[in-house]
């Protein structure tokens, strides 16, 4: 059983709610180790059609728990490179590449590789007393975890540059409306509309959505002619798919489908 977070299934629903809330939800190696566990899981069983990634308590994730990098003098310096390498690299790309959406509730504060780790995710909905902060210029780092990559696509260079190098908070209500994240809703709101959307998903033709998300991703590296070439290969594929099928009959039908994720 999981120490650092909490995971649970059902119907088709997978929650993943860090849960570390004295030290904010910040990073163990124990927390990424459990987090790997929760994120084997949803790659695994065909049931999960959504993951839901939130924080217990006041805060959402403040990034890595500085408590296990702080050194005396004469200590040799902790390898960052190896934890990025280890812990965060892959997180982002297993969440990229996941075969479920991703909803990201951010309950508050979202600080260092927190933030990253919520952007990382396809939807992000925040409460109204949330907030991302690039902290990593304070303490002498660049924003990882996808932050330097993440930051000037959703928000545009002088944006992002203003946002890491100065590491001011930014609340949510200025993050929805820069565009770095979906939505920002009232804190008594935040539950009731990450479980209205996590229900959408979890009935959604999944394989469409996580191709939606690929595209979406390619477009960034891709020129038009070699986007549209990959959205007719997705076309194709979706074609076959049995998901489709249904969309089309339940359209002629005038009944709501019943996507099986296939
Ligand atoms: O190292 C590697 O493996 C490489 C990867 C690095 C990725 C990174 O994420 S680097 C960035 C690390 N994170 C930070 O620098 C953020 C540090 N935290 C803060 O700046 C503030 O805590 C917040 C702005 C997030 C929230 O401020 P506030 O005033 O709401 O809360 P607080 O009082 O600062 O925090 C509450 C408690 O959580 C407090 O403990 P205490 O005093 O009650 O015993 C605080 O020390 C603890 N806490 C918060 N963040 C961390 C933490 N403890 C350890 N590590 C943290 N990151």
């Amino acid at each position: 059983s999981f120490e650092t977070i909490a995971f649970t299934v059902e119907a088709g629903i997978a929650r993943l709610t860090l849960n570390r809330p004295d030290r904010l939800n910040s990073f163990t190696d124990r927390m990424h180790e459990e987090v790997r566990e929760a994120l084997t899981r949803v790659e695994t069983d065909p049931a999960i059609r959504v993951l839901v990634l939130t924080g217990a308590g006041r805060g959402f994730c403040a990034g890595q728990d500085l408590n296990d990098r702080s050194v005396s003098a004469g200590d040799a310096a902790p390898d960052l490179g190896a934890s990025v390498e280890k812990n965060y690299k892959p997180l982002v790309l297993r969440l990229q590449n996941l075969r479920v959406p991703t909803v990201c509730a951010v309950n508050g504060v979202a600080a260092g590789a927190g933030a990253s780790l919520a952007l990382a995710c396809d939807v992000v909905v925040a409460g109204r007393s949330a907030s991302f902060l690039q902290a990593f210029s304070k303490i002498g780092l660049i924003p990882d975890t996808g932050g330097t990559w993440f930051l000037p696509q959703r928000v545009g260079m002088a944006r992002a540059m203003g946002l890491a190098l100065l590491a001011e908070k930014l609340p949510a209500g200025k993050a929805a409306e820069w565009g770095l994240i979906w939505q920002c809703v009232d804190d008594a709101e935040l539950a009731a509309t990450v479980d209205a959307l996590a229900t959408q998903f979890a009935t959604a033709p999944t394989r469409a959505l996580v191709r939606t998300r690929q595209l979406m991703r390619a477009s960034m590296s891709q020129d038009l002619a070699a986007q549209l070439d990959a959205e007719r290969d997705a076309m194709r594929e979706l074609g076959q798919s049995p998901d489709y099928r249904e969309g089309v009959a339940a359209f002629m039908e005038k009944r709501v489908p019943r996507f099986t994720g296939q």
